[in-house]
């Protein structure tokens, strides 16, 4: 938890497959594979919701095994790695940059936005709609219980945005005012679903019941493949001492205590989903899906 959000957890691993590889000292280019192999499946476990974090490592792991095809020479497979986890890095970095600039074109002047949890995304989307000098203001939820919307409105009203932070349960007493919410996201399934912090799904049906637009903001590498074949995105449980604390649960041993960190918003309550590539209804996030991956095999990945 000290890396979060679902983007920066992708670069975070393959930054650190990256480093992990460098260090290797081995004397074959199989050698070399495997030991990196190992250390990705390692790295794919961290966070389960996330699949920005799968996907990441994926596209590492299938780029070296095919140059592993030409070539055993460890310095050049060291190379190889080093080029493929940078792509990475550099693609998701202006994936962002794109996001905040397409979907800023869906920020109208005057607009009241609110938004959950801490997305890189779709603060790229705010930022980008105010430094068009769009008149907007923005109510952030804290995002209980790690309170990622801390960060959120303190980096907004860094920027000079006009933001207010309130509580989550508050939500659907200011929907009324709020005429789009942006959010990110962790997965997107190919139904057009998506996961995010644990309590959107609710400000989803909130705005849908005001007639607030609802947007949400994800790179392309946050489509989960196993979601074709029929698997379901599984959702982090996290630990109760994130909910109470040690003294009230030590007085309390019989309260069972549920901390889901994510949960899943139908696509009917999605409006757009902005990717860098543009912008999809949630339904049609299928041919974002087949237009990256193809007819490669994506069950094995
Ligand atoms: C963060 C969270 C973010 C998404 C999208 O949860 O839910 O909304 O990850 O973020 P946590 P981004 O703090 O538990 O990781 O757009 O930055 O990828």
């Amino acid at each position: 938890m000290r890396i979060r959000g679902a983007g920066r957890i992708a670069r975070a691993s393959v930054k650190a497959l990256e480093d992990f590889g460098t260090a290797l000292d081995v004397k074959s280019g199989t050698e070399f594979i495997n030991k990196v192999k190992e250390a990705g499946e390692f790295l794919k476990n961290a966070r389960p919701t996330a699949v920005s974090l799968p996907n990441a490592v994926n596209y590492v792991l299938t780029n070296l095994d095919k140059e592993c095809q030409c070539t055993v020479d460890v310095p050049v497979l060291k190379d190889s790695l080093k080029k493929y986890c940078e792509k990475f890095i550099t693609r998701s970095e202006s994936a962002i940059e794109r996001i905040g600039l397409i979907g800023s074109n869906r920020i109208q002047d005057g607009d009241i936005i609110l938004t959950h949890c801490n997305s890189e995304s779709a603060i790229a989307i705010i930022l980008a709609a105010f430094k068009q000098k769009k008149n907007i203001k923005v109510f952030c939820t804290e995002t209980r219980p790690k309170m990622q919307g801390l960060l959120t409105s303190s980096k907004l009203a860094k920027e000079g945005i006009d933001v207010t932070l309130i509580i989550d349960s508050a939500a659907r007493f200011y929907m009324n005012r709020v005429n789009v919410v942006v959010v990110g996201a962790d997965a997107i399934s190919v139904n057009g679903a998506i996961v995010n912090k644990i309590g959107t799904s609710m400000m989803a049906l909130a705005a849908k019941e005001s007639r607030s637009r609802f947007i949400v903001a994800a790179e392309s590498y946050k489509i989960s493949p196993k979601t074709f074949y029929g698997e379901l995105i599984p959702i982090e449980e996290r630990p109760h001492e994130e909910v109470v604390t040690k003294d009230w649960y030590a007085m309390n041993e019989c309260v069972k205590i549920a901390n889901p960190a994510f949960d899943i918003t139908p696509p009917e309550y999605i409006d757009l989903i902005v990717t860098e590539y543009g912008v999809f209804p949630p339904q049609a996030i299928l041919l974002l899906f087949k237009e990256i991956y193809g007819s490669i095999d994506i069950i094995n990945q």
